[in-house]
């Protein structure tokens, strides 16, 4: 604790530190959530970068200046026309802040040469890791939109990619099949129905980059985690106010945040639920998602990205338990786990949504189509 109340003490914008508590359910980086006695800002919070996953912590640093300098930019030049049309009054948005150490810098290495830094907290707002009701799906969605809108003019060149290979659902099976041979796993039933699982998908796992390969889609700034959870809610007006979580904010598809936020938002059982029976992608709560998302998005989407939409939504389940198998496979090298079946049940919660979507695959393309 010592520790951390002097590592938060470098970032403290002012006051003192009074408590530091964990915070969140990140399945990667370290965050905590730090108390100030101050009147001014009250909470901020300080992460622990995990720096296996992220190479190059200096640059996911450097996305997030780059992107807050511009959204600051364009939230300021917004014309009070175009608030009109797409913010309802008095609905804020905000962008979360990197705070610098007494330094001037964005972060700070300890002695044992972890990488932490500190960004600003956002009051009065909650998120969720299950959606609770069409008004909040619909919220989620606007979130996104919201999102893309903001950074669809950032030109790609200026991001830099901090991970690559992120969301290249090729690149997640070629990991599987050299982690494969390799791995000392019992074929429990389980784990027999994840490799069949994967087998019977390998050669479709390719259609949104063979898409890009073919000039039907293109990269564009993303946020590259927009699932459910990091979508902060006002307690007070239910509105979605800002998307947390930039460390992945660098050149995609705007697929995979399509696909990443329905996955996570149609899914009532959560990623952790143990009840993989009863595991269900939920087109009710998809529509609504997609129409908030829609009411602020629809104008930079092209014919081909709502061709696609179903593919992604698809995808992005099968690529999370893809990686979390994979993971399950490796010993547990990537996503933090709380035993040694989690990342192996994961993977089976991500399969059975992807076996669900697969056989509602009429009704959400009718959901897609309707809304173009
Ligand atoms: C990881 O740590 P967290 O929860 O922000 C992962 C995402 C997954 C997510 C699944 C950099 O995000 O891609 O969708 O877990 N982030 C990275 O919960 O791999
Ligand atoms: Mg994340």
């Amino acid at each position: 604790m010592n520790n951390l109340i002097d590592i938060a003490d470098r970032f403290k914008p002012q006051g003192k530190v009074i408590d530091i508590q964990e915070f969140g359910h990140g399945n990667i980086n370290s965050t905590f959530l730090v108390t100030l006695d101050s009147l001014e800002e009250k909470h901020f919070i300080l992460q622990r970068i995990n720096t296996q996953v992220f190479r190059q912590p200096k640059l996911v640093m450097q996305n997030m200046s780059i992107f807050t300098l511009h959204v600051g930019d364009k939230l300021k030049a917004l014309s009070s026309a175009y608030r009109l049309q797409h913010t309802p009054p008095n609905r804020r948005w905000e962008v979360p802040r990197v705070l610098l150490t007494q330094n001037a810098q964005n972060h700070f290495i300890d002695a044992e040469g972890s990488f932490w830094r500190a960004i600003s907290f956002i009051e009065a707002a909650e998120s969720f890791d299950i959606i609770k009701d069409s008004n909040h799906a619909r919220e989620v969605g606007y979130a996104l939109g919201m999102f893309h809108n903001l950074i669809s003019d950032l030109p790609t060149e200026k991001l830099a990619d901090t991970l690559p290979g992120f969301h290249i659902t090729p690149r997640y099976l070629q990991q599987y099949n050299e982690v494969l041979p390799k791995s000392s796993v019992s074929q429990s039933a389980e784990v027999k129905y994840c490799l069949q699982f994967v087998s019977d998908r390998s050669s479709w796992a390719h259609v949104l980059e063979n898409a890009q390969a073919q000039g039907q889609l293109h990269l564009r700034p993303i946020h590259g985690d927009p699932k459910i959870n990091n979508v902060m809610i006002d307690t007070t007006t239910g509105h979605a106010i800002s998307i947390i979580d930039l460390d992945t904010v660098k050149p995609g598809l705007v697929h995979y945040d399509i696909g990443d936020c329905l996955r996570s938002s149609c899914n009532f059982l959560g990623e952790e639920t143990d009840q993989w029976d009863m595991v269900r992608f939920d087109t009710d709560i998809c529509q609504s998602v997609l129409q908030g998302y829609l009411s602020v998005a629809r104008e930079f989407l092209t014919i081909s990205d709502y061709e696609y939409m179903y593919d992604a939504i698809r995808l992005i389940a099968f690529e999370l338990g893809l990686r979390f198998f994979t993971d399950y496979l490796a010993g547990n090298v990537y996503f933090k786990i709380k035993y040694p079946e989690h990342n192996l049940n994961r993977a089976i919660v991500q399969f059975k949504l992807t076996e669900s979507i697969e056989s509602q695959e009429t009704a959400i393309r009718a959901i897609i189509q309707e809304m173009r």
